[in-house]
């Protein structure tokens, strides 16, 4: 076997735990083979690492010498402490097993799985027994450990009893203490996790302004004749009358001899719950001393049939029952015979050394006709059972648990599981599968594990996923963001097709503005129908039907423009709306302009021979040319814009993030203005020229109209900037298209409708003599 060195090494505690995570350091030597294992610590800690070092450099340093182990190599093994007692043990036992894994065999026993542990008796014990079980989450349940330190869940995660913890208790001694106004206290404890804790919580309860403790002592574990006379001594030197003994009855009884011998007396003695009710303490030669003591015990229960089962005993039944033979052999003072189990000594007596205690085997062969139920002792004292019951309740905890295993149901409805988690089988099952014991229950999908500081890494928070990101798994360390279209549901379960926004043509809106921009392009095509119809009349051949149907026909375009704005917009539609919008209009107003400057030129031409000289020379084809260059210009606005900076289609996921809106970028700001600042300009010019104009009482009021056509584009467009910018999403688009179609009926009823209404309902005015003049008959 190699030769092993193995040293633990502990740290004084400190309140920054990461400066002083501890590493073992488990050396050994396989001859030659250095074997090298490193689980890194669960925070890096820069200092712990150092010594880690050092100890590889000593090591090397070693095998390097030859006047050291010459011909031998030291190995070494680091595991990570992380500073906590469980994972010291744990790599301690995989340390000994020799493999890194320290799985015990319970878990591949092929018999019987083993459920839980009913135990140990004492807190000390139960501390050790849960430090190991506790590795591996085995269920334990302590019927007398009464600790304060074992309601620690992270220390002793699978500890679970059927006894109050000692907080209790303390609370209760120390209103006592208040209640009957002592105010001068001794203690005396137990040197174990009961006493020392238990008189722990009592002094912190019971000291005020008005109480203090006298003197605080311990009983040793371990007897001390020489420690068992000094607590003695200031038991009896004390003032105090008042004294509070936290100890099990074993380990009080050596300091009870020794306070009779001493004859101490007028004391009143507070007994904790683990020796008030002992037979080993309530015995005539004590009350001398110990009349009067006061103590608190657990509530007692009945067992049902337990006598009949306890002098159900006798040794020959099985030969192999060695506790059963010790009992005999101790309660009936002989030997039993042909058997191996020594004869019983009493220690208790001998520790104190007041017996001399030689050889204690009786001589006496037991007959097994003794009597059980002649027996006067407290084995078949049914009378008050309290531990006893505990012992009892703890083994149908277990039994308990293990049947809700057995009812377990999938769907949660029954068993010990939240819904949704598998059962384990009543025959198949991990020990901690059933009383259910986890540092804190799994993460859900949607949620990650957050590290909580300090704690082992199977206590952990879980933090739900941020918006737009998800967790799928139970568990998940964290959290992935979802695709750009995506965005994560509800839960962050899931990510979920992101809602996709835009006007389209099926909802609501979107029909009605399509059903009004085709009713505008029918009252078009009808007006262009009564144009056609009396085409010959004065009133549509006056100043240019050509231009009359243009403008028909550029309303259409502009009207229809509109569709285009509704339906998920694509990069052309978002290209080819604006700038058709832009030429719509442009062809419209270079049209009306048209119109208008002619209307101008004979208004002018009234009261200026020079201006009736201009108006002369204008040509109905100027008015042609006016539109063609207009639109030419307005042309080449659109393709500088279409090709150097277009409008494309973009998927906003800025303004919401549970929403994609689809909306076009318009691409050159610069561009769409210039192209609409032309329709602008031309606009204003066709106003400025008829409202000059307007008074003109011939051309049927033309310039009148005009002036107020211009007037509705103007509102229109102008409450049409404020109402876009404050809106977001389709009702943007929808705005734009209102205000197309408010302009374009606008343009048409101020234009056409009269006309129409004179052409129809009052032909009798639709003269040469109304028109009258040459200005209005360029036709002729
Ligand atoms: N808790 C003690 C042990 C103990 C005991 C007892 C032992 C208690 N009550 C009765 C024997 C008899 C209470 C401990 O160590 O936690």
């Amino acid at each position: 076997l190699p030769l092993t060195l193995f040293s633990i090494w502990t740290l004084p505690r400190v309140n920054n735990m990461d400066e002083y995570a501890a590493f073992n350091f488990f050396i050994y030597h396989p001859h030659k083979q250095a074997l090298c294992k490193s689980f890194l610590p669960c925070r890096f800690n820069f200092r712990g690492y150092r010594w880690v070092k050092a100890m590889i450099h000593a090591i090397n340093d070693i095998n390097k010498r030859d006047d050291i182990l010459p011909n031998i190599t030291l190995g070494y093994q680091i595991y990570d402490t992380c500073y906590t007692m469980s994972k010291t043990v744990e790599n301690s036992l995989a340390f000994l097993t020799g493999q890194n894994e320290t799985t015990p065999v319970f878990r591949c026993s092929s018999g019987a799985p083993l459920a839980a542990v009913v135990g140990a008796g004492g807190s000390t014990l139960s501390i050790a027994s849960s430090r190991i079980l506790g590795l591996y989450y085995f269920p334990q349940i302590g019927y007398a450990s009464s600790s304060l330190l074992l309601s620690d869940k992270y220390q002793f995660p699978t500890y679970l009893r059927t006894i109050p913890s000692d907080q209790v208790q303390s609370e209760g001694m120390a209103d006592l203490v208040h209640h009957f106004g002592w105010k001068w206290i001794g203690t005396i404890a137990a040197d174990d996790d009961y006493g020392k804790y238990g008189v722990k919580a009592f002094k912190e309860k019971v000291e005020n302004a008005y109480t203090c403790i006298a003197f605080s002592e311990t009983i040793p574990k371990i007897y001390s004749r020489a420690k068992i006379l000094t607590v003695v001594e200031t038991v009896k030197l004390t003032n105090a009358t008042v004294i509070v003994v936290y100890s099990s009855d074993i380990d009080f009884h050596p300091l009870m001899e020794e306070l009779i011998i001493s004859n101490i007396s007028a004391k009143t003695w507070i007994a904790s719950e683990a020796w008030i009710t002992s037979a080993l303490i309530a015995r005539p030669e004590y009350f001398p001393l110990l009349g009067g003591t006061i103590g608190f015990a657990i509530k007692r229960g009945e067992i049902p049939g337990l006598k009949e089962f306890l002098l159900d005993l006798h040794p020959s039944k099985n030969p192999d029952d060695d506790l059963a033979i010790e009992f005999w052999q101790t309660a009936f003072n002989c030997t039993w015979p042909n058997s191996n189990v020594p004869y019983n000594t009493d220690n208790r007596k001998n520790v104190t050394g007041h017996e001399n205690i030689t050889d204690f085997s009786s001589d006496q062969l037991c007959t097994g006709e003794e009597n059980l139920e002649d027996l006067n002792n407290t084995y078949l004292d049914v009378s008050q059972l309290r531990i006893t019951y505990n012992v009892y309740k703890a083994v149908f905890a277990v039994a308990n648990a293990l049947e809700l295993l057995r009812l377990c149901k999938e769907s949660g409805e029954a068993g010990p599981f939240e819904p949704g988690n598998t059962c384990a089988g009543i025959d198949d099952f991990e020990p901690w599968q059933h009383p259910r014991s986890t540092c804190n229950d799994n993460c859900q999908p949607g949620y990650r594990k957050g590290i909580l500081q300090g704690k082992p890494s199977c206590c952990y928070d879980c933090i739900q996923c941020a918006e737009g990101q998800i967790s799928s798994i139970t568990d998940a360390r964290e959290c992935t963001a979802c695709p750009e279209d995506h965005w994560s549901n509800e839960q962050r379960s899931k990510c979920v097709l992101k809602e996709v926004e835009f006007l389209a043509y099926g909802e609501a809106l979107g029909m009605t503005l399509i059903a009004l921009s085709i009713f505008g392009v029918f009252v078009v095509l009808a007006v262009t129908g009564v144009y056609i119809k009396h085409r010959a009349t004065p009133l549509v051949r006056a100043n240019d039907r050509d231009l009359s149907f243009l403008i028909q026909y550029s309303l259409i375009v502009t009207l229809l423009t509109s569709i285009l704005f509704i339906g998920k917009p694509e990069d052309w539609s978002c290209q080819s709306r604006q700038v058709t919008l832009a030429l719509g209009f442009s062809l419209c107003l270079s049209c009306v302009l048209g119109k208008t400057v002619m209307l101008f030129l004979t208004h002018l031409a009234k009261n200026s021979k020079v201006a009736e000289k201009a108006r002369m020379s204008f040509k109905p084809i100027f008015q042609k040319i006016i539109v063609l260059l207009s639109v030419l210009t307005e042309v080449g606005i659109c393709t500088a814009y279409l090709i150097l900076e277009p409008p494309r289609m973009y998927k906003n996921t800025q303004f919401t993030t549970l929403k994609i809106i689809f909306e076009c970028d318009e691409g050159s700001i610069v561009y769409l203005c210039v192209m609409f600042g032309f329709d602008v300009f031309l606009a204003i010019l066709c106003f400025l020229t008829a409202i000059v104009s307007r008074k003109l009482p011939n051309n049927f009021n033309e310039a009148k109209f005009v002036t107020f056509g211009m007037l509705v584009f103007f509102i229109v467009w102008i409450s049409f900037v404020p109402a876009y910018l404050s809106t977001r999403g389709k009702f943007k688009v929808a705005v734009e298209i209102f205000a197309i179609l408010a302009s374009s009926f606008g343009l048409l009823g101020c234009i056409f409708v009269p006309k129409c209404y004179i052409i129809l309902l009052k032909p009798a005015r639709n003269t040469e003599e109304i028109v009258g003049g040459r200005a209005t008959t360029n036709d002729k």
